[in-house]
Order: C-alpha cells, then structure tokens, then sequence
C-alpha cells in the first residue's frame, strides 16, 4: 500500500513537472543555451512573512495542479522557447501565476515562489531518474558526484535515542557499525567527548528527530577512509572545545560516494568543512558552512580530491577557503557572503585542476574585502559562466556578471589568473540543474542547512545574510573566544517524539495514513517499487517539498 502511496506521491512530482514545464523548465532550458544574460540581478529583501505566503500558495497550487493531472510529464528536456529565450537575455524569470518578471523588489515574493518551483521540478527530475536503476538518487534531490550513494539501504534501522555521548543509545553507537540506517527518537543538543568516528553503508537521517532536531557540539564527527554515507539535517558545531587541527565535519583517506545535504556545518578550528587526501565522489549539497573560529577561522579545504559537487551551499563569514578548491570540483549555485580575506579559493599547488564555477552569487559583507574569488595559479582550468558579484553593501541584491579579470586582483601577490576554459569539464550522472545566481540566492536563504526548522544560530546567519552587506562578522582567528564571540550556542527544543508503536522508526500516523501496520516492525525496511526502504519515503516526506524561509 505504501508503494502505491509512493507512485501517487511520485505522479504528483511528475504533474508538477508539467506545471514546471509551464512555469519554469523553458526558463532553465533556456539557461542550457545562454545562461544569465542580464548583466544586473536585482532582488530587494523580501519580508519573510510574504515569503512565508508566498510558498504557502505556491504550495497548495502544487497540490491542485498535481490532483487534475493524470499523466507523467514527458522526460525528454523541454526546448526552450523564444519567449523564455527573450526572457532570459533580459533578465527575467517566471513567476508562480505564469507572468515574466523581474527579479527585484516587488517582484522578490514570485522570485521566492518561483525558487520553490524550482526546487520541486528537481525532486521531479529525481523521481524520473529513479526510473534507472542505475541512477537511483540517493534521495529525491540528491544531485552531482555522491549523488548515487545508497547508504545503509538493506540494513538495519537503528535509533538514536538519547543525548548522551556514548553508550546504547548514543549517536556514536549508532555510526559504529556499517549497513544501518540511523533515525533519531530525540532532539537537542549533543555535546561530543571526543572525535566521532563513522562507519562506511550509513544513511544518518536526521529529519527524524522531533522538535528542532539534532545539534553536534564540543567536538568533530569524523568520516575517514569510509564509502557509501547519506548524511541530512543535521548541525555540526566544533566549537572552541575541539580539537585546533580539527574540522566540524571532514572526510578524509580516501572517502567517497557520500551525500552530505542540508547540514549546519560551523565553528570549525582549523575549518568548518574538510574533503580531503584522495577522497572522491562526494557531494555537499545545500548546507551551511559558516563562522570558522580560532585559530584558522575558513570555510574548507578541499584539498587533493576527485569528482567533488559542491552545490546550493551558503559559505559565509569564513576568514578565507569558501572552500579552497584543489582538485577537481563543481562549484554551482553556492552563495558567499562576508568573506574576510579571500571568498572562493584555487588550488595553487602547481598541479593540473579542474573547477566548474557555475550561477554563484558573491556578496560582500562588513568584513570583506573585493577578493570574492582569488588564490589561483595558471595551473588551475576554470570554467566560469553565470556567477555574479555584489560588493556595495547596500541592503540590495544589485550585482554585476563576473568578468574572467575579476579573479585575480591585482594586490594578490604571488598568485595569478587561473587559466580558463571554454566547457564544464565534469560530468556526474545525476547532473545538478543549474539555477540563476539570483534564484540561487533566494533558494539558499530559503532552505540552505539544517532548514527543516532553523535554531537560533542559524536563523541569525541568515538574518545577516539577508541584510545583503549591512550585517555580519567574521570570527577573528587571533581570538580564542571563538563561537562566543557570535553568542554562542542557543536553545533546541528537543521536542516530543511520535507514537510508533512497532518502534520500525516510522510513526503510527504515517503508517495507517499509507497502509501500513502500525503494529508490524517489519515493514519500514521493506522496498517500495523504485528500490527505497519504507523508513527512506517517510523520511522524505518530512522535507518535501523544500521547508519555507524563516528569518528574524
Ligand atoms: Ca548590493
Ligand atoms: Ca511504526
Ligand atoms: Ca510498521
């Protein structure tokens, strides 16, 4: 009965892909053939509340157009239009009621909607792919290099059930053995000993836990020579109390075919995120990467690494390495904000690299400098097309396209222009669907991180990003306060778990509301008809589609 749940829910993704065909896929198709023409991108702060409407009606539109369609859209790519086509070049997008607008003031509210729009044509583009048993996304959504990651699927379902450090129960039990899926019965935060280290055939799904859900602090979670991990919703806080040479979150000694998406990952030492020493295959997808502290204060090294997607993430108030990008790398859609010395780094090691910096925004903020991109040698190949760059700090989102000259400044001594190419070089299997620069601002300030529900931390980075140049600090490296220079840790409400009553992780509303047996254990792991678990649509539809923007 699930499986017939399942197919509906998909049907309805496909529906919504002939709506997107209507509203938004002559747009990207468009982008396919001449991306972001328009050299000004404008988009005011829209008020959170209106947002919140905005989506609300978006939503609800997706159901009815999704409950009067009866067929699949067609799976071909759409040819774009000479509307869309024209659009496009003059900058426009098209918004939720079919109009083409621009993306600025008035208009942000459509822009938002339009983001979600798209957000729910790529889950649809998933469930397509799902359809190749080859393809299968590691989660409707799962985009670039570890996007076919399976994780703990065919294992057991463990849960994590209390707060405690070690011990049954704990987190660190839970990841201490391969093939498990990992659901959590508590919310709140986690104050780590030591370093966590994490077992390979994992799916850490962190969406489960009730009330604001999970927060690592005090220490690293660790993945180190491990493969096949599905990582989601989840913080990871290092904070003063770890270890100096430490990351908040790393994956290092030959880690691949993992998925890391919407993660909080901030207050690392030496930086927030590391990807590192011949690790490949890995994708880091709509997360936080914020606020690295003493003494290093960066976003993250990625560093002597293969195949790595590193899309829709927010990188802000990092010293420098947002992220050093030293081997080969997709970097689409990301948002830097508030850099210190240095925004998007090259690999400068005198080795042949790869990047493909594609639709990203570049926002200056009160501890930038105009450094948005620099550190390269010539033997770093960059392709670069659609990024945008806003160094006015005026409250608007009002920058200009990025000339390949604006890469390397003429202060920066003893680096050089990256020597550019004319294609994108990498290519994954399950390719992340490019946005606007504009409508991946909008899209990262909506539901970039562990966005199911924002803590207080993470609802005040966005409240600075937000204030387009007006707000923010980066964290002084010379400054052992660290994190309490930001304010520290706030509260997380642990919440009240549902009643599952066979205790298989999937709630007993859910569970009749599907047809499945609220008294049978045994059915969360069993396969729906694409080859996800039980346990893994449940999870799914807790953060489908793509939660609403909250902001201070
Ligand atoms: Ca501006
Ligand atoms: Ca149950
Ligand atoms: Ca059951």
């Amino acid at each position: 009965m699930l499986r017939k749940a399942a197919f509906r829910n998909d049907s309805q993704k496909y529906a919504h892909a002939t709506a997107a065909n209507a509203a938004s896929l002559d747009f990207i198709g468009g982008l396919a053939d001449d991306i972001y023409p328009s050299e000004s991108n404008q988009v005011d702060l829209p008020p959170p509340m209106k947002i919140h409407f905005g989506l609300v009606v978006l939503i609800m539109s997706t159901i009815l157009v999704a409950a009067a369609a009866d067929s699949p859209a067609p799976v071909e790519k759409s040819t774009p239009s000479n509307e869309a086509a024209k659009a496009n070049r003059e900058g426009l997008v098209k918004a939720a009621n079919g109009s083409w607008v621009t993306v600025e003031g008035k208009n942000a509210l459509d822009a938002a909607a339009q983001a979600v729009a798209v957000e729910t044509e790529k889950v649809a583009r998933a469930a397509i792919a799902k359809t190749n048993p080859q393809h299968l996304p590691a989660f409707p959504g799962a985009e670039g290099f570890g996007a076919l990651a399976t994780g703990g699927r065919g294992g057991e379902i463990v849960h994590v059930t209390n707060l405690r450090d070690s011990g049954p129960g704990s987190f660190r039990e839970a990841v201490s053995r391969p093939n498990r899926i990992v659901v959590f019965d508590v919310g709140g935060i986690i104050d780590l000993a030591t370093e966590v280290p994490v077992s390979s055939n994992l799916t850490i799904l962190g969406q489960t836990a009730p009330g604001e859900g999970i927060c690592f602090y005090k220490n690293t979670v660790a993945l180190d020579g491990v493969s096949n991990i599905i990582v989601r919703y989840l913080r990871f806080r290092q904070g003063m109390p770890g270890a100096r040479n430490l990351k908040a979150f790393g994956m290092t000694r030959k880690c691949n075919n993992i998925i890391v998406d919407h993660c909080s990952i901030e207050w690392g030492r030496w930086d927030d995120l590391g990807i590192t020493v011949g690790s490949s295959t890995i994708t880091v997808q709509n997360c936080i990467m914020a606020e690295g502290i003493h003494p290093q204060s960066f976003g993250a090294l990625i560093d002597m690494v293969t195949d790595i997607t590193l899309s829709h993430n927010l990188w802000m108030s990092n010293e420098s390495r947002n992220p050093k990008a030293n081997g080969t790398v997709q970097y689409i859609n990301n948002v830097v904000y508030n850099w210190g010395h240095t925004g998007l780094c090259g690999g400068h090691e005198g080795i042949d690299r790869r990047l493909d910096i594609i639709g990203n925004y570049f926002i200056k903020g009160p501890s930038s400098n105009d450094h948005f991109a620099g550190q390269f040698w010539a033997t770093d190949h960059v392709y670069q097309e659609g990024n945008f760059v806003d160094l006015d700090r005026d409250g608007k989102l009002n920058g200009t396209r990025a000339a390949p000259e604006d890469f390397h400044r003429a202060d920066e001594v003893g680096y050089t222009l990256p020597t550019f190419i004319n294609e994108p070089t990498l290519h994954p299997p399950i390719p992340v669907v490019a946005d606007s620069a504009g409508q991946a601002y909008i899209k990262v300030a909506a539901a970039a991180g562990c966005s199911l529900h924002r803590d207080p931390v993470d609802l005040r980075l966005i409240g600075e990003l937000t204030s387009l140049g007006l707000k923010g600090q980066t964290l002084p490296h010379t400054d052992a306060q660290g994190e309490a220079l930001a304010g520290g840790l706030g509260k997380i409400d642990g919440g009240i778990p549902s009643v599952d009553n066979d205790h298989d992780g999937i709630p007993d509303a859910f569970e009749k509301a599907h047809g499945l047996d609220p008294q049978d254990p045994t059915d969360a792991a069993k396969l729906d008809a694409f080859g996800y678990m039980n346990i893994e649509v449940y999870a799914d539809s807790l953060v489908v589609p793509a939660p609403a923007m909250t902001t201070k």
